[in-house]
């Protein structure tokens, strides 16, 4: 009854109308909605308000917010309504005064419900979200009272986010059929304009700036490190980034080797890349077909595409590896395995030439390669070949050079710097020494010394 009552009056008051209009995108369309002046009828305004509530009141999220001018009014009677405080994003950017972009008061790493009155092509929820978490606050959920798009729901959730729509198109044209409101022609006039495939209009996503940000945090922190993580409790996990997170710019996990992992943990890890300030690379080594990949990063019970900055891909199973794990994704990047550490490994030149051959295509979702090279004379002759602007992480290094039990190959600091590494990935030469944050520190100052004189 809500439902119908609602279409019914927006139609009243001329918010859904029918003719020829030309959209924003130039695009024709048979229909247009204006939804801004239903603020000024209680009656509409009350009723969006509680079919919001219902549809949103099981989520977990911590504040709410509507994107300006007209669904900021909505989210104020719905977070009144659910008993949670309400932010926004600033509609322009403010040039004076303090900067801040999002109104209100809020805590980092916290989850953030946005509301909007329609959606037509998705692009201003990416944009909302980019603004939000730059200031450090998750956006996972959203919810519309009209999609009026073509598919953004599906191209939405490969992005990783949730779209709530209270309508979609065909079940308005049905309410204001059976109500007389529009002709059986107009209706299906409208039926098979929906039906037509309109030309791609994929969400515009902005991924390579995540090495710029990288790179940043190397100039910030005066640091290469990248601390690779790999113990199984989450106790000595946490323990370790509290006494070496100031010397470290990212944190390598192997999420499948924590023992007590749950929920928790994700939501730990993610308050503290933004309070102790560095990047999350999840070590997962995809190699599967696109399709297969694309559910290993989304599902299951780690779901890494929703909290990893990065994460390392094999390029054997060819491009269909990006393809599957990237399509859509925004915010997201990776490093390709160009020459792996171990001993006897089966990356040949001409893998590894190949390799960056792919990386270069994709430039926009592969900031770099994880190479390994026994001397700096080879690892240079390696990176000599890495297209510019991607970066070059070296593993297998330790203070002095070496080999572990299991074909584990080390190259000293000095070796990986020389040869023109930007990160050097450290894991049991910090993790299994006694004093941890003496050791990152000194791992940090003797590789930052070489960088910084180059
Ligand atoms: O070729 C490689 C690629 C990677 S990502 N060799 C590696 O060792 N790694 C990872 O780096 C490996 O999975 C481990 O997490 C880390 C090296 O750990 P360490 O204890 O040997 O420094």
């Amino acid at each position: 009854m809500k439902k119908e009552f609602f279409i019914l009056r927006l139609h009243d008051i001329g918010a859904i109308k029918f003719g020829e209009f030309t959209l924003k995108s130039g695009k024709k369309s048979p229909f247009y909605f204006d939804l801004r002046d239903m603020i000024s009828y209680p009656d509409i305004l009350n009723t969006a308000v509680n079919l919001i509530v219902d549809k949103i009141e099981d989520l977990d999220f911590d504040y709410i917010s509507g994107i300006p001018y007209t669904a900021l009014p909505i989210a104020t009677l719905v977070a009144d309504i659910l008993d949670k405080p309400l932010i926004y994003a600033r509609k322009e950017e403010k040039s004076y005064g303090t900067k801040n972009t999002i109104i209100g008061k809020f805590e980092k790493g916290s989850k953030c419900l946005i509301i909007d009155d329609l959606i037509t092509s998705g692009e201003s929820i990416i944009e909302i979200s980019e603004k939000f978490n730059k200031e450090g606050i998750e956006t996972i959920d959203f919810s519309v009272l009209i999609d009026r798009s073509d598919n953004a729901k599906q191209k939405l959730s490969n992005a990783g986010f949730n779209l709530h729509p209270i309508f979609e198109l065909d079940e308005v044209i049905k309410i204001l059929r059976t109500n007389n409101r529009i002709t059986k022609q107009r209706a299906s006039q409208i039926k098979k304009y929906t039906n037509v495939k309109h030309e791609k209009t994929d969400i515009k996503v902005k991924n390579n700036h995540l090495t710029k940000i990288l790179k940043q945090k190397i100039e910030q922190k005066k640091s290469n490190l990248i601390l690779s993580l790999d113990v199984d409790n989450q106790k000595d996990f946490f323990e370790i980034i509290d006494k070496t997170y100031k010397h470290i710019v990212m944190v390598k996990t192997h999420v499948d080797i924590i023992n007590d992992f749950d929920e928790n943990f994700i939501k730990k890890l993610k308050e503290y890349a933004i309070t102790r300030n560095f990047m999350i690379f999840e070590d997962r080594k995809f190699a599967d077909i696109g399709n297969t990949v694309q559910k290993q990063y989304k599902n299951g019970i780690y779901k890494i595409k929703q909290w990893s900055n990065f994460i390392t891909v094999h390029a054997s199973p060819g491009e269909g590896i990006l393809q599957g794990l990237f399509s859509g994704v925004v915010n997201r990047s990776s490093f390709l395995l160009a020459k792996m550490s171990s001993k006897g490994n089966l990356m040949n030149d001409n893998y590894t030439r190949q390799v960056f051959e792919m990386g270069k295509k994709y430039s926009d979702v592969v900031s770099g390669y994880i190479v390994h090279a026994n001397t700096k004379e080879e690892l240079q002759r390696l990176k000599n070949k890495i297209p510019k602007g991607q970066l070059l992480l070296m593993p297998g290094v330790k203070l002095k050079a070496g080999e572990d039990a299991t074909g584990q190959q080390y190259t000293t600091v000095e070796d990986a710097m020389q040869g023109g590494a930007d990160c050097i990935i450290v894991g049991r030469g910090i993790i299994a020494n006694n004093n941890p944050e003496k050791i990152a520190k000194e791992y940090k100052e003797r590789a930052w010394k070489i960088y910084s004189n180059k």
